[in-house]
């Protein structure tokens, strides 16, 4: 069945009619065909043995001068579309938090641990050309040294204007997409999400990233640095604004981030905190889920049991289908001051909020995971 694709950067309607065919240089150009090798012989070989495969064998001369190229599907408005948009759903994530509230750092880790395979066998990731490229412009140093990548700035080709896509494959097949979407934290009103974060009316899934401080939790350390200090009053109108514009069948996945930046009195996310979630130690898909939605119970407890928590939670519950309350730490330790870098990366429960997000955008039946993750 044909679907049309809801173009999630400029919100237009796309049908496969619509769509431009553009080269790495952005020369416009036929779509592109696939030329088989169909010589009399594989002919006559499929009809011999039986087998069509040799009928599919794709010329490989068209095919190196196609990768060469660089052909691949725009929107009429030149935004990037997946390549079979028309075929698979598109699930669209917005991270959304404000300055310096750890989104991109998030992100990052995020994407490593589905590269290093978090969900198989159950789901893999690849990624395009164009989002491998991208995605080493942004992280490689971080990925390589640990560097912190540098605050997501208006105006840089950068994951708020074009999102990171990914293919999720199961059983051989491509199953959906994948789109993420990293809002810059100085962009955080009504009017930014209506210019530059547009995903946010497609979005399928918004991530609110959250710190300790930002909701008063006592730091690990004396005194809370510099570059982990949020204010409540930044992070409520970075929610108030985009909850304004959440759609009404969007989940929210609460993350409260940073989270080895929290007294260990009050809650150890380190060590007394579930640590990560042990995939490759026999869990199943549906045992993990129930883990993350008990924690998420007890998280939420946790916020309405605090002051500010609970207009938090009222306001995201208001507005969007669904919420899941997650405690994440993306390194399990702030970045060296004088290096600017992380020393020793530990992410904790990184993967969850995603899983948590499929299950409900329903791209994943928790119910059907008998087979182990690893
Ligand atoms: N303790 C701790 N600090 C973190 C963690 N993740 C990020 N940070 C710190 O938070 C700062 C900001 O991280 P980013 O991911 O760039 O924040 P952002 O939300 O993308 O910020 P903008 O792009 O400016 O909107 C960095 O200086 C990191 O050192 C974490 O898991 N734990
Ligand atoms: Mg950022
Ligand atoms: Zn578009």
């Amino acid at each position: 069945m044909a679907r049309d694709y809801f173009c999630p950067r400029c919100l237009e309607r796309i049908t496969e009619d619509a769509v431009v065919y553009r080269t790495h240089d952005g020369e416009q150009v036929e779509r592109p065909e696939t030329v088989y090798q169909r010589g009399f012989r594989a002919w006559a070989d499929a009809v011999w043995r039986g087998d069509p495969a040799p009928l599919y064998q794709v010329d490989p001369k068209v095919q190196a001068e196609q990768h060469a190229r660089g052909v691949h599907l725009v929107c009429p408005r030149g935004h990037r579309i997946p390549r079979q948009a028309f075929r698979i759903p598109s699930v669209v994530v917005g991270l959304i938090g404000e300055t310096s509230a750890g989104k991109t750092v998030y992100l990052g880790t995020l994407l490593e641990q589905l590269d290093r395979g978090r969900l198989l066998p159950y789901l893999s990731f690849d990624a395009d050309e164009f989002t491998e490229s991208l995605t080493e412009e942004v992280f490689g140093d971080f990925y390589r040294y640990g560097s912190v990548p540098q605050a997501t700035a208006p105006g840089r080709g950068d994951v708020q204007r074009e999102a990171l896509t990914l293919t999720a494959r199961a059983e051989g097949r491509d199953r959906f997409y994948l789109s993420f979407f990293d809002a810059s934290g100085e962009q955080n009103t009504r009017r930014h999400h209506g210019t530059d974060n547009r995903f946010l009316f497609a979005a399928d899934v918004v991530m609110h990233l959250i710190t300790p401080d930002a909701l008063g939790l006592a730091p690990r350390t004396a005194a809370r640095r510099q570059d982990q200090r949020q204010t409540w009053h930044s992070t409520h109108a970075a929610i108030k604004a985009a909850a304004d514009v959440a759609q009404p069948q969007t989940h929210a996945a609460v993350i409260i981030g940073k989270s080895d930046d929290i007294d260990p009195a009050a809650i150890d996310m380190l060590t007394d905190a579930r640590s990560d979630l042990d995939y490759g130690g026999g869990l199943t898909l549906l045992r993990a889920y129930q883990v993350i939605e008990q924690d998420s119970h007890y998280i939420r407890d946790v916020l309405r049991s605090i002051p500010d928590g609970k207009v938090l939670v009222d306001r995201i519950e208001g507005a969007y289908a669904s919420a899941s309350y997650h405690l994440v730490s993306a390194t399990g330790e702030p970045a060296d001051i004088y290096q600017n870098r992380f020393l020793q990366r530990n992410p904790q429960r990184v993967v969850d909020p995603l899983l948590a997000s499929l299950v409900a955008a329903g791209m994943l039946d928790a119910r059907e995971g008998r087979r182990v993750l690893l």
